[in-house]
């Protein structure tokens, strides 16, 4: 039977889209979920979303929706952007499903009867964006939250309370003898120091909301959401109900988490766990926070990339490949497309695909596009054979450790010695010189080398491994796991795949930047385009004052051929007519547009897009569904005159 491997992420607020911050997160546990299926493992891999909080039932109001409808909307575009990312979840649990209600309400309970559970009176600070309670100590600015610098409420009810004192000195036992339990060390030592302090009890319910769960014990009160949303993790593996599952997969062996939330995910989680009587997960991964050119993500400061459009324009392998090769886990990261682009080109396209390219090109010159056969190995290959050999073992070893980006780096390692060997050993003039056997024991060493990292780079890149599998002309791409690498396995004289470059180099040129910009339709101020949403968040007044942005009337729209996206736009600017082309076709119908007063940047430089020359851009915001609205004016003003 296979050894047993149960991996969450924690589950996201559901009142934003996720940013590359969060996809992080979601890459490195895909990461480590598919390297234990194919070492192996019957792996779980839980996500899911954290419905139940107070923000998310404020945001459906505001936006006039029903909070369950708004929590269903969001929850279908955060799964598709998992989707996107390739994320291999086998589950996505939302905390609002009747399963975990079950279950939030039976641990309660549990921890209820065990007596750790008792009602007072709160009165404190609380930030909603957190949704975490500060003491008076903690707070900026008088009474802000240090998080998010906003004002938290001063809450004065009554609640039930957690005995979370009980479990001072178990949880120190406990970390004491697992010191494995946190990892990265550096964190352990902050939790140890914040045990050390002395823990107090904390509230775990609330009678002013009724979004929520509410308590078994007194339905007047709804469980408060981290209490609730911890509990998660035991739903995913059939917690109450189903007692095979939860057999199977409790406890938990990895909960993989951002480095803002180890206080509850190392503290109050294994306090409720002894207090429910449940044994406690084998680890808490605390991942780093990926920065914006040194900056915080945060949708709402317009600081973030996000990762639909990313994996749009490079494809989901090369932004898992950078996220989880360039960020070491447990440390911070910074994205900059320029880093990206940069990563990208010297790993995937110099080296691994150049490798794969260029031996294969030499198979399909030399050997009639037929693996060759292995022949006697001298010193050279023997040497190569060593090198991936270490760099398994050393791969395995750091994969087992979550280490991540190391171990992919011991993948591409094995590939820089593959490209190496090749330079030493010149297969091509071998070849020339009619000793076809040597040749072709260098290009097959050469195949095998490229073969043995593809596996190893398979949970990063599945679908660039999958690739790299099919050229080597090996029929079950999707098979190949660590069992397979053993020296001599590509199978002689198969013929190949086809042969193709995987990783074509990137050139971000100012016309590539155009031309991306173009056909994401951009024009009308939909998703940012990349290189857009990667600006500074700031402008001073003079960089504004430059826009030149005037009404316009909108005297005729009609659509542009082979762009579905686009409309063909003649307006009225002042005394001036003028054509642009604006991404809003989907949105609006050409008759729709006709007579509209609109906002457009009038010294914009004028491009091409799709052939049209487009003299300016028009303004338009993202409606909550994706939908683009334009901006329009409420009273009639005359065309041409200046907006600020
Ligand atoms: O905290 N870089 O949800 P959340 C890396 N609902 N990781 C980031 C990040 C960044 N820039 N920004 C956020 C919550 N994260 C709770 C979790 S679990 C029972 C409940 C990480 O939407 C963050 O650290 O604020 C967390 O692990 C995850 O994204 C979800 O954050």
């Amino acid at each position: 039977m296979k050894p047993k491997f149960y991996i969450t992420t924690a589950i996201p607020y559901v009142n934003a889209l996720p940013h590359l911050g969060h996809s992080y997160e979601m890459v490195v546990t895909d990461v480590i979920a598919r390297y234990k299926r194919l070492a192996g493992y019957d792996v779980w891999f839980l996500t899911g979303l954290d419905e139940n909080s107070q923000n998310c039932e404020r945001k459906a109001r505001e936006l006039g929706k029903d909070p369950q409808e708004y929590v269903d909307e969001m929850a279908a575009a955060i799964s598709s952007t998992w989707q996107a990312l390739g994320i291999s979840n086998d589950d996505f649990l939302r905390t609002t499903q009747p399963r975990h209600k079950e279950a939030a309400r039976e641990f309660f309970q549990r921890a209820f009867d065990n007596g750790d559970i008792y009602k007072n009176t709160y009165d404190g600070y609380y930030c909603t964006s957190c949704e975490a309670f500060y003491e008076e100590d903690d707070l900026v600015n008088g009474s802000e939250c240090p998080t998010h610098e906003t004002e938290c409420e001063w809450l004065s009810e009554e609640n039930f309370f957690f005995s979370l004192s009980k479990y001072e000195k178990p949880l120190l036992d406990f970390h004491r003898e697992h010191p494995e339990f946190v990892q990265p060390a550096s964190r352990r030592n902050e939790v140890m120091a914040f045990i050390e302090r002395g823990l107090r009890d904390f509230s775990i319910s609330r009678t002013t909301i009724k979004w929520g769960i509410p308590t078994p014990v007194d339905e007047e009160h709804v469980i408060y959401v981290w209490f609730d949303a911890l509990i998660n993790y035991l739903t995913g593996v059939g917690f109450p109900a189903d007692d095979a599952m939860y057999e199977k997969y409790w406890p938990a062996d990895v909960h993989v988490i951002g480095k803002d939330i180890w206080r509850f995910h190392c503290i109050y989680w294994p306090a409720m766990l002894m207090s429910a009587g449940l044994p406690l997960p084998g680890k808490v991964c605390v991942h780093g926070f990926l920065t914006l050119r040194g900056e915080k993500m945060s949708k709402s400061r317009g600081i973030y990339v996000d990762p639909v459009q990313a994996v749009d324009q490079f494809g989901a392998d090369a932004i898992r490949y950078f996220l989880v090769r360039d960020m070491p886990f447990g440390q911070d990261g910074d994205f900059s497309w320029a880093s990206f682009v940069a990563r990208y080109n010297a790993d995937l396209a110099n080296d691994l695909g150049n490798m794969l390219n260029r031996t294969l090109n030499l198979v399909k010159q030399h050997f009639d596009g037929r693996t060759p056969a292995l022949g006697d190995l001298t010193d050279e290959d023997r040497a190569l054979v060593e090198a991936a050999e270490a760099a398994r073992d050393e791969y395995v070893s750091l994969m087992d450790d979550y280490a991540v980006h190391s171990g992919l780096d011991q993948a591409l390692g094995l590939v820089r010695t593959a490209n190496k060997y090749m330079a030493d050993t010149q297969p091509w003039k071998v070849a020339k010189s009619g000793d076809k056997t040597r040749a072709g024991t260098i290009l097959y060493c050469a195949m095998e080398a490229v073969r043995w990292a593809a596996v190893m780079v398979t949970p990063a890149i599945p679908t660039g491994a999958a690739g790299i599998h099919r050229q080597l002309g090996i029929a079950d791409p999707d098979g190949q796991d660590f069992s397979t690498l053993s020296w001599g396995g590509l199978a002689a004289d198969a013929p190949l795949g086809d042969v193709a470059p995987l990783f074509p180099r990137l050139e971000v040129t100012e016309e590539d930047d155009e031309e991306a910009t173009a056909s994401e339709a951009d024009e009308a101020g939909g998703e940012p385009a990349a290189e857009a949403a990667v600006e500074d968040a700031f402008i001073t007044f003079d960089d504004f004052m430059k826009v030149d942005l005037r009404t316009a009337e909108v005297l005729e729209a009609e659509a542009v051929p082979k762009a579905d996206k686009l409309l063909k736009l003649t307006i009225q600017v002042g005394d001036e007519r003028r054509t642009i082309v604006a991404g809003v076709a989907q949105h609006y119908t050409p008759e729709e547009m006709v007579g509209k007063r609109i906002a457009v940047v009038a010294n914009l430089k004028p491009r091409k897009v799709f052939g049209i020359e487009s003299q300016g851009m028009l303004l338009a915001g993202n409606a909550e569904d994706g939908s683009l609205v334009l901006a329009e004016f409420s009273k009639d003003i005359p065309s041409g005159s200046r907006v600020s």
